[in-house]
């Protein structure tokens, strides 16, 4: 299986996020690629698609914002990460605003996504990182990986969160289907619910996703991933939430996969984008499952009985000194 990733997806270092009431040290950091790099060969660089397969997911303005937004931040005296403070949770509108801080509170659902000076690059080049792993697969691949970093899973179409500024899977969902590789899929298997990413395809019937995650109840995001969140209109039908609680074990894990499993070959899908964090790992320490290393085989070994071409996407994983040998684990599992 072919390996992507661009070293300019290490340039984004934000030094601080919002936790649990006070500032902590950011937990997406760039030991992360780091550690992945590192326990494995054979990395391939990464082409430039360009601005247009982010367009046919983003909103323009969006875009336009998070490539302005640090220099903002710095042109209005600011020094640090940018960090917005006032979010508008009713009737939120593109208005256009001359403070950086309305602009940043519009475009982004909490408090854990700040800007810093390499954000816009990295973010970039981890979208156009997955673009090019996809690619193999309209050459005959079976199996992909694309080490985006930062994240994209909480990123939706005009907003960021969750340490994710676009959503690299849905990117690469958007641009299988303009290849011909549909009907495409999306399994997430983050500890963290995919919020953004059901977000983008709530209501379309084109793309089917289906998220295995903590449950909501007790973890972020929260307001997303519940059971009931089935999709609506053209997609009703074509969203599958299934929330498992904390201290879930391998063994617990495996009938809500085979149940994602089944759907996805049930639905017709054509081509899969597996959002993988590895933050389910026992020794995780934002998270709250108990999967061990073995685990990663056998489930990248269930994912791929489905036979479908895959793009295999990175999304979360904090504990780093695992965080490599982990990935390498479920890699082999393919
Ligand atoms: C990103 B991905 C918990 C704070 C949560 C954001 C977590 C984002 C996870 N107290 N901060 O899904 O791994
Ligand atoms: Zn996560």
């Amino acid at each position: 299986m072919k390996l992507f990733f661009d070293e300019r997806q290490a340039e984004h270092a934000p030094e601080r996020e919002l936790h649990n009431g006070e500032f902590v040290p950011y937990a997406e950091t760039v030991e992360r690629p780091r550690s992945i790099v590192g326990a494995l060969d054979d990395w391939q660089p990464v082409r430039d698609f360009g601005m247009e397969p982010l367009r046919a997911v983003h909103d323009a303005d969006y875009l336009a914002f998070l490539e302005r937004a640090y220099d903002g931040w710095v042109a209005a005296g600011r020094s640090g990460d940018a960090i917005g403070y006032s979010f508008p949770v009713v009737r939120r509108r593109a208005l256009k605003f001359a403070r950086i801080d309305a602009e940043i509170g519009l475009y982004s659902f909490d408090a854990s996504t700040p800007i810093a000076a390499g954000t816009w690059t990295s973010a970039y080049w981890s979208a156009q990182c997955a673009l090019t792993a996809l690619e193999r697969l309209t050459a005959g691949d079976k199996h992909s990986f694309a080490l985006c970093r930062p994240p994209g899973h909480h990123a939706g179409r005009d907003y960021m969160g969750g340490y994710c500024y676009l959503n690299n899977a849905a990117i690469a969902a958007r641009r299988a289907q303009a290849l011909g590789l549909g009907p495409v899929a999306i399994l997430d298997i983050d500890y963290h619910h995919g919020n953004g990413t059901q977000d983008i395809f709530y209501d379309d019937a084109s793309v089917f996703f289906a998220s295995i995650h903590a449950d909501p109840a007790t973890d972020y995001p929260f307001y997303w991933g519940h059971a009931d969140e089935r999709g609506e209109g053209a997609g009703e039908e074509a969203t599958l939430n299934l929330p498992l609680p904390r201290g879930t074990d391998g063994a617990a894990y495996r009938p809500a996969l085979d149940r994602a499993l089944a759907a996805i070959s049930d639905w017709g899908a054509k081509c899969l984008i597996v959002s993988f964090g590895a933050d389910t790992h026992s020794s995780d320490p934002i998270s709250n499952f108990l999967l061990e290393r073995p685990d990663y085989v056998e489930i990248a070994g269930a994912i791929s009985g489905l036979g479908l071409p895959t793009l295999i996407v990175m999304e979360g994983g904090y504990a780093v000194g695992d965080l490599g040998a982990n990935v390498a684990a479920f890699l082999s599992g393919f």
